[in-house]
């Protein structure tokens, strides 16, 4: 036995017989067994070792060049009714599915080792952690899990005292698109995932177990597992707030999460502090506030547009101890991407670096570093009981329409803001870049079941004895007529995030609108900022019209989910959408008085 936990030995027995391995190894997590396995993959050239001498430890790894993103249009939420699934995702049956999969894992090992990588999302000894073991024959996923979790022995040891544990199963099989799918069975908390090596489709504790199927433990259990980054704002006078905020894929949720203050935030006293950069678990306290767990152990980042000047302390974290994937070299096997100054000599796929080509680095290109390298990493980060949310932020990639802040009016308008929220694609994903489409709470790839559930799921945490963060929307992305962006962005965000801590606590009024309350003359600090004051004006602009279409807009897609579309939210839609036709029905109705 190499697991005291009956139920885990009988699985990797059972797994061994499809997948045949030639050998089997257990995961213990240790520096020694980390720095094995990159050794072997120097050897076999899986992974490139970089220039020692400007980043030790780091290492470059070349995906297949059609294995880049996640794919969702392979990825399947399988639960014994379709419904459940709900039209945000794919659905199979779980039997057909367990079949379709199986039948490519059957002998797909052979020759291969399979390793057995016991891990926990979360602080190890937190109740609002969650531990899962995926197998996999991939030793880069391996050591991907070990910076990305708490991967090894500890996590085996909590797994065999409670008895339970999400299993994922992975082979990168023959990474042929044509044989590649990723399946959850949420009722029977377990990930089937094969013929893709890339982060968000191999590192099951990620986006498979720690939001689709987390998502689902959640609702049965009264959490929210959410796609939200968690900062920690801490005053002048030594108070921190935490905020979460739920961004869609590759929208700057690690630049937020890492954000240096502008230079007059700096003198006064201002710091920032980093729990997480994608992934957040929230469970309300005995006080009644939401409490927040980053469940992950370190960064999966998108390395392109990671500068000095966007998010230094991204750069300085991936100085050393990182693995790259599809960066690009310089001549100095320095790794180079699009944002970095210096010029790249070879591309992402390994051929000397020729525009014509496209861009050197991929636009997903990532890097995966331990998170604790962070700079601002917080002291809090590994607290077991998590941070207490005072703010809840969604935002998305929207050149027009939506201010550049706005806060809800109360729980239920701030889950119809979540609902609304809206992104252009970008290539986190396959598929069309720059496409607007709606991703409620940045969840469209990642709730594991019918988002009708999910928003009703969200709504029911308004209870009487609940201190709810303040919920808030933003929009760094809005554009001027000529294509540029009106709002800098990166650490000027912050004077954004002071805004909404002033409103959370009662120190300022702001202005009530139609579609929330956006910050009154003078409330925003721009102090410092070279910014004129039509811009200000167009990113607070509310353009009656143009929202009134949105509503409309916003009520069809609620209505796309049918009868699990709770009424709150409907009745909310049309609160909204009614305040808006007071206002633009109201100069005709003044004319027509006079
Ligand atoms: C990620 C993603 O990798 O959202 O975090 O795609
Ligand atoms: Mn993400």
């Amino acid at each position: 036995m190499a697991s005291t936990l009956e139920a885990l030995d009988h699985w990797v027995t059972e797994v061994a017989a499809m997948t045949r391995p030639a050998r089997i190894h257990w995961c213990d997590g240790t520096d020694g067994e980390y720095r094995a396995l990159v050794q072997q993959m120097l050897e076999s050239g899986t992974l490139i070792e970089l220039n020692q001498q400007t980043h030790p430890g780091c290492y470059l790894h070349r995906s297949h060049p059609s294995d880049v993103a996640r794919v969702e249009h392979l990825t399947f939420v399988c639960h014994p009714d379709e419904q459940d699934a709900g039209p945000n995702n794919h659905w199979m049956d779980p039997a057909a599915a367990h079949a379709k999969i199986d039948a490519l894992y059957d002998g797909c090992m052979e020759g291969r080792t399979m390793y057995v990588v016991p891990y926990c999302m979360g602080p190890i000894d937190s109740p609002l952690a969650r531990c899962g073991v995926e197998i996999t024959d991939s030793p880069y996923v391996v050591v991907n899990m070990r910076i990305m979790t708490r991967m090894g022995a500890a996590a085996q040891a909590r797994i065999e005292r409670e008895g339970h544990f999400v299993k994922g199963l992975h082979s990168v099989g023959e990474l042929d698109p044509e044989r590649r799918f990723i399946m959850h069975f949420p009722a029977e908390l377990t990930i089937k995932s094969y013929g893709s090596g890339y982060g968000g489709n191999a590192l099951l504790g990620k986006k498979c177990h720690a939001l689709r199927i987390a998502s689902h433990q959640a609702r049965n259990e009264g959490w929210l597992a959410e796609h939200m980054l968690i900062v920690g704002i801490e005053n002048p006078r030594g108070e921190t707030h935490y905020i979460a905020a739920a961004f869609p894929s590759a929208c700057g949720k690690t630049n937020l999460a890492m954000l240096i203050p502008p230079e007059g935030y700096r003198r006064d006293g201002w710091k920032v502090w980093t729990v997480g950069d994608d992934i957040c678990w929230m469970r309300p306290g005995a006080d009644g506030r939401l409490y927040a767990i980053n469940p992950e152990a370190g960064f999966f980042g998108v390395a392109p547009g990671t500068s000095d000047e966007t998010n230094p302390n991204a750069l300085q974290s991936v100085a050393r101890d990182a693995i790259f994937t599809n960066v690009a070299l310089t001549a100095d096997s320095q790794p180079w991407w699009e944002g970095l100054p210096g010029t790249p000599a070879i591309d992402w796929q390994g051929r000397p670096f020729d525009p014509a080509h496209g861009p050197a680095a991929h636009p997903n290109s990532r890097f995966t570093v331990a998170a604790n390298r962070c700079p601002t990493w917080s002291a809090q980060a590994e607290a077991p009981q998590g941070v207490p949310i005072s703010a809840i932020v969604f935002g998305g990639r929207r050149p027009s329409l939506l201010p550049l802040v706005m806060e809800a009016r109360d729980w239920t308008h701030g889950v119809l803001m979540g609902a609304a929220m809206g992104s252009e694609t970008t290539a986190a994903a396959t598929g069309a870049v720059g496409v607007l489409r709606r991703d409620s709470m940045a969840m469209k790839p990642f709730c594991g079941y019918h988002y009708g559930d999910y928003f009703r799921h969200w709504l029911s945490f308004d209870q009487p004895d609940a201190v709810l963060p303040k919920i808030f929307h933003v929009n760094w992305f809005r554009k001027d007529k000529d294509g540029t962006f009106l709002w800098p962005g990166y650490g000027d965000n912050l004077r954004v995030l002071e805004w909404m801590i002033q409103r959370v606590e009662g120190r300022i009024e702001g202005v009530q609108t139609p579609i929330g309350i956006l910050p009154a003359a003078g409330e925003l600090r721009v102090d410092g900022l070279n910014l004129d004051g039509r811009k200000l004006d167009v990113l607070l602009d509310v353009d009656h019209v143009a929202w009134r279409s949105e509503l409309a807009a916003i009520g069809d897609y609620l209505a796309s989910f049918g009868s699990r579309l709770p009424e709150a939210l409907r009745i909310e839609q049309q609160r909204v959408a009614r305040a808006l036709d007071n206002v633009i029905e109201e100069p005709r109705r003044e004319a027509m008085a006079r």
